[in-house]
């Protein structure tokens, strides 16, 4: 019986490490699937060919292995608006938006925060944050301040800010993810390449970006989707489909997110299945400890998004978000910004921390610190967006 235990703890303890590697030197060989070379092995070397062959190629390769797919069809769409109070000494109003989505009975309802600046000239650009944390932290009368959404800096620099909370889509949570819009959607569960939790935050996004296209004092053209973390890989999902975001923000999403499976740094593949099963398909188990059997990488996740900007980031403390994998996956985009005549200004190599590179498609940072979504990272989003939507300040 105590060999046994022993053995299992052996058993256990080779498993973790195997799990997660912090060590540069011990990241094994590995040949990045080529973005810009399709299935049938042809080079791409225009935008057309890119647009019209291999960025639908890669897109389902990404829904059929890992996040599923996103239905896009529903009976019908509501929104409920009303105005609410004045906030911030009167710098920004309040508007109520409740979203209704119906499909065969079934409805889903989408609490979004919206504040909007006063004094300011309409249409407004707008950052919208996927929120993975408590809804406290979105608090729309200012009584709570967060600097995970820090919305008076947002407001202060003429941005309308919003926020919308995943549980709404899917709880996140194994046992109720499908609780939300896999009500509107069951046969997704039953499919392999159906639609799990992130699918469901990123369609979400989709359904907050409707809503801004009929709210006419907010420019629908600028919108930037923020996410932190888990809420990163689903604003990547998100921007890589929905081609109406202007702009993705991807926060210390790591694994699954922005940084290279590859490498298998930090948090890998096999772990983040077992951890939260009820995030990408079924199908995406089948890569655990087979990353090298993925038919791509995340820097072709970040590649769907071009030639629309993406800024990525990590902090200096969270080794499991695998910094160096989530610069190395723009890196490898960068050759698809380039079809599109877009030069990236990133070095070759990470830049230090707290060095940001803003003036680029492809945006980074390394902030020092631990892994969350703070005032330092929002200030540098709003550099970006006003450099690429050419907002003077
Ligand atoms: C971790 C998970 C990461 C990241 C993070 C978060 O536990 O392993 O992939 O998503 O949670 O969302 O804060």
């Amino acid at each position: 019986m105590k060999n046994l235990l022993l053995l299992l703890a052996l058993v256990v303890l080779l498993t973790e490490a195997r799990a997660q590697n912090y060590d540069e030197s011990k990241v094994p060989p590995y040949t990045l699937p080529d973005v810009l070379k399709t299935t049938g092995r042809k080079k791409v070397k225009s935008e057309k060919t890119w647009e019209n062959v291999r960025r639908p190629e890669i897109r389902k390769l990404f829904e059929d292995n890992i996040y599923g797919q996103t239905p896009t069809r529903y009976d019908s769409i509501r929104y409920v608006v009303s105005e609410g109070q004045s906030v911030m000494e009167g710098r920004a109003k309040h508007r109520e938006v409740l979203i209704e989505v119906f499909r065969q009975g079934k409805q889903v309802k989408i609490d979004l925060v919206l504040l909007l600046p006063s004094n300011v000239e309409r249409p407004v650009p707008v950052f919208v944050l996927i929120n993975n944390r408590g809804k406290e932290n979105t608090d729309p009368s200012r009584k709570i301040k967060s600097e995970f959404w820090p919305a008076e800096m947002v407001i202060d620099s003429g941005y309308a800010v919003a926020a919308f909370h995943v549980s709404d889509l899917a709880p996140d949570n194994k046992d109720t993810y499908s609780n939300g819009v896999l009500q509107l959607y069951p046969e997704q569960l039953a499919a392999d390449n159906g639609m799990r939790a992130i699918g469901a935050w990123a369609w979400g996004a989709s359904r907050v970006m409707d809503y801004f296209g009929t709210d006419t004092d907010i420019d629908a053209k600028k919108v930037v989707v923020v996410g932190h973390s888990r809420g990163g890989k689903a604003s990547l999902w998100a921007a890589a489909q929905d081609r109406r975001f202007a702009i993705c923000v991807t926060n210390c999403s790591g694994n699954t997110g922005a940084a290279l499976a590859r490498r298998q740094f930090g948090e890998r593949i096999s772990r983040i299945n077992t951890t939260f099963p009820h995030w990408f398909n079924n199908n995406y188990k089948k890569y655990n400890d087979r990353e090298n059997a993925l038919p791509v990488d995340q820097h072709m996740l970040i590649a769907l998004v071009a030639p629309r900007p993406v800024y990525a980031t990590n902090a200096s403390k969270d080794l499991w978000a695998d910094p160096k994998g989530t610069f190395l996956s723009l890196k490898n985009a960068e050759r698809v910004y380039g079809l599109y005549e877009m030069r990236s200004a990133l070095p070759a190599d990470p830049p230090g921390i707290n060095e940001p590179i803003i003036r680029s498609p492809l945006a980074y940072h390394i902030r020092e610190g631990e892994h969350n979504l703070t005032a330092y990272d929002w200030g540098n989003f709003i550099h970006f967006a006003n450099y690429h939507f050419k907002i003077s300040k």
